[in-house]
């Protein structure tokens, strides 16, 4: 974790790689990618079964790709009562939330002689990714929450999931319960570029889907930018990051957990500090030294902190605003003494998390907002995950026979001087009536 005085030269040049941080992809893997995807278009589910069986877990057949009623049962059976009790929290938090993001159709005649209007439907179906992790080591329950409950607020008949299977071919019983408790309507045993591309185009067992979410890996983010388009998808997702905006209050043990807290996602996940007092990021420093070592993830944290975990002391909060908007980062933490003055002055953020009390996997698991977020920057334009990600809006016109002959005129000059006559007819064809 090197700690840079801003401004500097030296500082200036590594916050300038990091504000440049976009979205990019290798050729070889994007070609790769294609071929996963043209194949299952052409072949379905036996390409699907052909590439799993490849790549992750043997064994698989087209007649064991979906889980059973049973294998659900079963995994339930399993589920510890206070690991349901927690999930059920996160659950119910996250519905609240996510209800209160529902936009509502509207209908106006205030121009007279006109009803038009917006109507808000969701799509008939949505697929969700939920990322294997190491073989299934990491089962991240909490996304299938935060991609299935979405949209089912949003109102999505039709909600699938795909997970990859773990070596002996099963999916971990906690990802099952979490879809249950979702209520996901169906569960496939496929991951990687094949699961997004029988998602989007469909194969014999599993029916296309109009929207497909969720964060994986670098080849399902790859399928997804290319599928995009065929369907709506949620974001280009990288690798998780956090900044940590820290004035005198905040305490450096907790700043340098904060920090690990999204190392160990990812060895290219990015922890940044700015603070307006070089002790505390010389004692951050330290204190993520020790903390590291004994993470279960070590590996993993270790080399994303070598990688890309700075401080930034700066002058003042002021300064420390304008770093974080260059960057908009996933993750805000402010450990301010009063964020709710400060926070204000941030613009460009996925997720702002207010206070010493709200480190960032709070909102990761419980508060209720959604953890999937734009990271490299992307804050700059696009949301969190959100019942939008689901939902469409169908325009609606009506105009009565005397506004029609009052625009008439308008329309065909419109229509004229584009060249397009027969839209000019159209209108002509009816005045005459
Ligand atoms: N922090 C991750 C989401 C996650 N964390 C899932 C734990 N489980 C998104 O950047
Ligand atoms: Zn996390």
């Amino acid at each position: 974790m090197k700690i840079y005085q801003y401004p500097s030269q030296a500082a200036e040049k590594r916050f300038k790689s990091m504000v440049d941080r976009g979205v990019s992809f290798r050729v070889k893997d994007v070609k790769a990618v294609s071929k996963i995807l043209e194949d299952v278009r052409k072949n379905g589910d036996q390409a699907v079964v052909d590439y799993s069986n490849r790549f992750d877990a043997g064994g698989m057949t087209v007649g064991s790709m979906r889980v059973t009623d049973q294998e659900m049962k079963d995994a339930l059976a399993q589920v510890d009562p206070d690991f349901q009790k927690a999930m059920e929290r996160s659950h119910r938090n996250v519905a609240d939330f996510h209800r209160r993001q529902l936009p509502k159709s509207w209908i106006t005649t205030d121009r007279p002689g006109t009803v038009l209007g917006q109507m808000i439907r969701p799509v008939d179906a949505a697929g969700v990714y939920v990322p294997g992790g190491q073989g299934g080591s990491t089962p991240l329950v909490s996304s299938v929450i935060m991609g299935g409950v979405p949209a089912k607020i949003a109102g999505v008949e039709r909600v699938i999931m795909v997970t990859p299977p773990r070596a002996d071919g099963t999916v971990h019983p906690y990802l099952l319960a979490a879809a249950h408790l979702t209520g996901i309507d169906e569960v496939y045993k496929i991951g990687s570029a094949w699961a997004i591309a029988a998602m989007a185009f469909g194969t014999e067992t599993i029916k296309a889907v109009d929207v497909i979410v969720g964060p994986g890996n670098i080849y399902v983010t790859i399928a997804k930018s290319l599928v995009a388009g065929t369907v709506g998808i949620d974001m280009i997702a990288g690798p998780s990051e956090v900044l940590v905006i820290a004035d005198h209050t905040a305490d450096p043990d907790c700043i340098a957990a904060d920090l690990l807290s999204q190392a160990e996602h990812d060895p290219m996940a990015s922890s940044i500090l700015v603070t307006t007092k070089r002790k505390i990021a010389l004692n951050a420093k330290k204190a993520l030294y020790e903390r590291v070592a004994k993470l279960s993830r070590r590996e993993i944290a270790e080399a994303s902190v070598q990688k890309n975990c700075v401080a930034f002391v700066v002058d003042d909060l002021d300064a420390a605003a304008d770093l974080s908007n260059a960057i908009a980062p996933e993750h805000l933490e402010l450990l301010v003494e009063d964020p709710f003055a400060y926070f204000p002055k941030i613009k460009h953020a996925g997720a702002m998390f207010l206070g010493q009390y709200t480190p960032e996997p709070v909102g990761d698991y419980v508060a209720g907002p959604n953890h999937v977020l734009p990271t490299q920057g992307t804050g700059r334009f696009s949301s969190a995950l959100n019942v939008d990600n689901f939902l469409k809006k169908t325009s609606l016109l009506h105009y009565s026979k005397e506004t029609f002959d009052e625009e008439a005129e308008d329309i065909i000059r419109l229509a004229e001087v584009e060249g397009l006559t027969a839209h000019a007819e159209s209108v002509k064809a009816r005045l005459k009536k």
